[in-house]
């Protein structure tokens, strides 16, 4: 890992490296250590004929002694350089001397004139300053390698390396048969992937297709595997990139890296090109904003529309690019040229749902006799990849069990683990509390059954989950519903505060525990006065808008004071009256709620048909 600190150490140790080599190993691979001596110096070398050899060149005489050992040339090659030890060579200045030759030949020197040894200033330039320079770059590369290993070092320690893989390429292998449940997506997409098929019967023509489309939905319905479908079905590249990675440290990173993606794209055409996430940098552009720290990502997306506008439609590039924030997407990115398809990707109907189930049941060992049906039906509102991940659960739980294939229990275990976590099967509840706990779920049990317009039963536990849910009451829809009805959301209001009722009947007072139904008796009164226009008093009027349809229901209230608190008060009325009923309903059925009550601390469990079978008896 390498901090900044560490990083400056080796930079420093680097260059220690090049000094020390031109200091102390270079002389040694290019030349020889030579020595300056006095020419009276050789001359008295020469008379006591130690000289080995001798080279004259126009300015220097350079010689070699005689009982110089090769071997203390190398032994010493490290440690001889604070010495003299290693010299071998010795150079005087040349001296006019005409008997110089004699001088030579008597002592028995081996002698000769050769050309002066000039390096040529280049070489010296190269030597002198390439070498340095080229190893510094080789350290350098070395380090940022190291850097992008450690993967620390953040944003910054990448600058400038906008070349770096920035998509990921592939042949995805997905089809539209991987993707389930999304029946009018895929007929929207058809259309584009016989345009990447067959780019020339539409150019043809004359028609120009849509270059973007925008694939918008709410979490985990599988955007990505649609685009994925699409690349796979046309048989064409796909590149694909999330939109928070465009977001850079430096203003015009994320710039450099869509023009970057768009190049390599014109590259590959055809093929697909998949923004995830695009709100991340395709959120609107407040107009006026005084340069904020905005800067970069408004960047991002003006190259993103200049791309996006400059390369040929004709081509067969196309852009899909996914979002669960529609409404907060710049107006400029749904121009006509640009994202101007909107391919709605819904959370998945009964049928839808059993049809993703199916997909991913494929991937595990499954008993024959498993009824998706059941559990498509269960799972109202779930999103396909919560679907993928009950199969897995169940696949989980059904190894736990030594079981060798995902049996209906695992399914149906691992749907009530998504709602409501794990079992706490060792958690200690005291009798007292048991009771209080077995007579609040019965309360509801008993008046959904009671009651017209509510959905059945299906199971009554009091198994206390790691959600914090000490009991509860699963109510299943037969049929999936799609209109609520006014007497249908009453009803659910009614059922709901029937826990507390049958608390306070039975032990004439009551408990927090029931905060969570309040919440849902509050909500669903909320949305019937504020959204549904069921309220005599106000009519059809909306005080409240949802403000993203595919997130969670969060809304912005739009109404003056007096009219929120008016709206208050008929909140309070709504939910009391239904209280009102629940208790009516349970005042008149005391025996069957205590008798049920009692067998459901006994059993901790009761299925639907079994709580039918007590209630008729
Ligand atoms: C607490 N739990 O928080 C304790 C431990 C009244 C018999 N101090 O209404 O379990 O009070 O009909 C999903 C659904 C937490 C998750 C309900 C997480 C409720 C539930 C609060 C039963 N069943 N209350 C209920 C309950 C509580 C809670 C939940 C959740 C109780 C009641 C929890
Ligand atoms: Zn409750």
């Amino acid at each position: 890992m390498f901090t900044k600190k560490g990083k400056i150490f080796y930079i420093v140790i680097g260059l220690a490296v090049i000094f020390l080599m031109n200091y102390f190993v270079f002389p040694f691979m290019f030349g020889d250590s030579v020595k300056e001596v006095s020419y009276d110096a050789f001359l008295s070398e020469l008379k006591n004929k130690n000289i080995d050899s001798v080279e004259i060149d126009g300015e220097y005489i350079t010689y070699k002694l005689k009982n110089n050992e090769e071997s203390n040339k190398k032994s010493n090659l490290f440690f001889g350089i604070f010495s003299d030890d290693n010299i071998q060579l010795y150079k005087t200045g040349y001296m006019d001397d005409p008997n110089l030759i004699e001088k030579l030949s008597d002592s028995g020197a081996k002698f000769a004139k050769v050309q002066p040894e000039e390096m040529s200033p280049i070489l010296s330039i190269i030597l002198s300053y390439g070498i340095p320079i080229a190893i510094m770059i080789f350290f350098w590369r070395f380090l940022s390698k190291q850097i992008a290993k450690g993967g620390l070092g953040g944003n910054a320690m990448t600058f400038g390396k906008s070349n770096a893989k920035i998509y990921v390429k592939a042949q995805t292998g997905k089809t539209f048969a991987d993707v389930a449940g999304q029946d009018e997506a895929k007929e929207a997409l058809t259309e584009i992937v016989d345009f990447l098929h067959n780019p020339k019967k539409y150019a043809a023509i004359g028609a120009i297709l849509p270059k973007g489309a925008l694939l918008v939905g709410p979490p985990g319905t599988g955007k990505t595997l649609l685009a994925q479908a699409v690349a796979g079905e046309a048989n064409v590249p796909f590149f694909s990139i999330s939109g928070s990675e465009f977001v850079e440290m430096f203003v015009g990173m994320g710039a450099a890296k869509v023009r970057d993606l768009f190049k390599q794209a014109n590259e590959k055409a055809p093929c697909i090109v998949f923004i995830d996430e695009i709100d991340t940098i395709g959120k609107k552009r407040d107009s006026g904003h005084v340069s904020g720290g905005n800067d970069e990502r408004e960047q991002t997306l003006n190259q993103l529309l200049t791309e996006m506008d400059g390369f040929d439609g004709k081509k067969g590039v196309v852009i899909l690019a996914a979002t669960n924030r529609p409404d907060s997407l710049d107006k400029a990115l749904l121009r006509p040229g640009r994202f101007d398809r909107r391919i709605p990707v819904e959370l998945p109907d009964s049928k839808g749902r059993e049809a993703i189930l199916q997909v991913h049941a494929k991937k595990v060992n499954i008993a024959d006799e498993v009824n998706f049906k059941a559990i498509a039906n269960a799972t109202s509102g779930a999103s396909g990849a919560e679907l993928a991940n009950i199969i897995n659960e169940a696949a989980l739980r059904a190894v736990r069990m030594g079981r060798i294939e995902v049996e209906q229990s695992d399914l149906e275990e691992s749907v009530e683990v998504i709602l409501a976590g794990y079992q706490r099967k060792g958690m200690v509840i005291s009798e007292k509390e048991k009771e209080i706990i077995a007579y609040h779920e019965v309360g509801h049990a008993l008046v959904a059954a009671l009651q017209k317009n509510s959905a059945p039963v299906h199971k009554i536990t009091i198994i206390p989950r790691t959600s914090g849910a000490l009991g509860y009451t699963m109510q299943v829809e037969e049929d999936e519903k799609f209109l609520m009805s006014r007497e249908e959301a009453f009803n659910k209001i009614v059922t709901f505060t029937a826990g507390r009722a049958a608390e306070k009947l039975m032990f004439s007072t009551f408990t927090s525990g029931a905060s969570n139904d309040i919440e849902q008796a509050t909500k669903i009164a909320r949305a019937m006065i504020t959204r549904y226009g069921m309220s005599d008093e106000f009519g059809m009027v909306a005080f409240e808008t949802l403000s993203n349809p595919y997130l969670g229901d969060d809304t912005s209230l739009s109404c003056s004071n007096e009219t929120a608190a008016k709206i208050d008060n008929e909140v309070i009325k709504l939910v009391s009256s239904a209280y009102e009923k629940a208790e009516d309903i349970l005042r008149n059925n005391m025996q069957k709620l205590n008798s049920i009550a009692r067998y459901l601390i006994e059993k901790e469990t009761i299925t639907g048909d079994e709580f039918m079978d007590l209630l008729e008896c």
